[in-house]
């Protein structure tokens, strides 16, 4: 039998291919040497940090699965979610920065795109000199987004959009804004459009009073009949299928970046509980903090296989929708109850931001409802399972 290794126990570090260790690697020390410094005033100030994009693209986090000739790194899925794990170890908010540009906004124009689309803005997209955003959620329309009022409306050369899209992660400061709208020249089906900063009609106000997530800036998207031409539709995809397509990217990202969270926090109780001596002895030397500890090692590792599996079966093209929920789903709700037990070991210094364990336990709270929240991912698997509609 081989040697425990505690902080890696199914010895994932040998399961990545050479290149994926080395763009892992790279994601690492751009997270620690231009991330974690500034997180801690960013949170508490609530920082806008849209230079960090070009900061972001130099160093190869912007749509790395998307091909070299137009920007990206042409990396794999495994590797995406390697990269996601290292941003979202130090702060959800930048891991969600990094995952809307690339999955949500480079990745629909990739595969939705036209070839003078793709040419446009994946390029810009790729080294952060643009910044995209995704609307698809509207105030009345959340976990329903089949139930969403935007409309584009045909005219002669092109469509009028109009409608308000609600909690838009990186829209205040967007210059690429792929909307998704229902359109009449389409039977009402779901279309998506790429609107530009500066059209006339379209206005992005952030949403103050955010107590989670607050070192990435939301906002509205605003649309009052924003006129765009012919070539600002996504002309290769239609219907619901469209979003859930990104959104199917993003959600598997967040599966590795909620372990990358849940990780630095049980990385953070361990030492503490080194550190820290209460009756005469480490806590860590006590029985229950040791179940604690036993209990984030065990999760996370089981976390992290899946993702890792998942991703494979992804780059294999054999990953279906349901699995990428039940990875999201168990993944953030777990790191969600890590990093609330983080915070409690770490006694009255736990709620000091110096700490930095109950940043990442509120960030949890939004990454646990955005992207589909805990509850919905259930009814998909459940439907899965059953054959049984339970959304209704
Ligand atoms: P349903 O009838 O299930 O499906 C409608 C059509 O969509 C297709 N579809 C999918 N296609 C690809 N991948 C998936 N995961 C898909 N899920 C569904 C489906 O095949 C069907 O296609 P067709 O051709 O037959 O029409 O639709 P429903 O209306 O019953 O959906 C219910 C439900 C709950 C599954 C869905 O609406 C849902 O997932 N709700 C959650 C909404 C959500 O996740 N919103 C995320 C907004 S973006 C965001 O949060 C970004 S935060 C990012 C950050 O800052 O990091
Ligand atoms: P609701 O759908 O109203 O849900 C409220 C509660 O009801 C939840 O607990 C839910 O599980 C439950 N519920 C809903 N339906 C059912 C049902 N049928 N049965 C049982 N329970 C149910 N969206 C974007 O489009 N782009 C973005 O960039 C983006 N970024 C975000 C950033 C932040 C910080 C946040 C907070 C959200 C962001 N979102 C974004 C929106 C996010 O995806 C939605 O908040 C999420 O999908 C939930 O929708 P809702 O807030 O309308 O909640």
């Amino acid at each position: 039998l081989g040697a425990f290794e505690w902080a890696d126990p199914m010895l994932l570090e040998q399961q990545l291919t050479e290149d994926e260790r080395m763009l892992r690697d790279a994601a690492r020390q751009f997270a620690t040497e231009v991330l974690q410094p500034r997180v801690a005033s960013a949170y508490r100030d609530e920082t806008a940090a849209p230079e960090l994009f070009p900061l972001m693209g130099q160093a190869g986090l912007l749509g790395s699965t998307v091909p070299e000739d137009l920007g990206g790194l042409g990396a794999n899925y495994v590797t995406y979610g390697l990269i996601a794990r290292e941003v979202e170890r130090v702060d959800s908010g930048y891991r969600s920065m990094m995952s809307v540009q690339s999955s949500l906004v480079m990745y629909p124009i990739d595969a939705y795109g036209s070839q003078a689309q793709r040419e446009k803005y994946l390029p810009g997209l790729a080294s952060g000199e643009l910044i995209g955003c995704f609307g698809l959620t509207e105030p009345d329309a959340g976990s329903d987004p089949g139930g969403m009022k935007s409309v584009a409306r045909k005219t002669d050369g092109g469509y009028l959009i109009s409608g308000t899209k609600m909690w838009i992660s990186n829209s205040p400061f967007a210059d690429v804004f792929v909307v998704w709208a229902k359109s009449d020249a389409h039977d009402g089906k779901i279309r998506g459009f790429v609107l530009e900063k500066g059209m006339k009609g379209l206005s992005a106000p952030k949403i103050g009073g955010k107590l989670s997530l607050r070192a990435s800036t939301t906002g509205e998207i605003v649309m009052e009949d924003v006129e765009v031409g012919e070539d600002a539709l996504l002309p290769n995809v239609q219907g619901l299928k469209g979003p859930f397509g990104c959104l199917n990217r993003a959600r598997y990202g967040i599966s590795w970046g909620a372990m990358g969270a849940a990780e630095a926090c049980w990385h953070l109780a361990r030492s503490y509980g080194l550190d820290r001596k209460q009756f005469g002895k480490p806590l860590a030397g006590t029985q229950l903090y040791q179940k604690k500890l036993a209990d984030m090692q065990t999760e996370i590792t089981l976390g992290l296989q899946g993702s890792l599996r998942l991703g494979r079966m992804i780059d294999d093209g054999v990953a279906a929708p349901e699995l990428i929920s039940m990875m999201k789903r168990n993944n953030c709700g777990k790191a969600l109850e890590i990093a609330r037990t983080a915070r409690d070991m770490h006694g009255g210094n736990g709620i000091s931001e110096e700490y930095g364990v109950m940043r990442h336990m509120i960030n949890l709270e939004t990454v646990n409802t955005y992207e589909g929240t805990h509850d919905i991912h259930a009814l998909i698997l459940g439907r899965a399972q059953t054959g049984l509609q339970a959304f209704f």
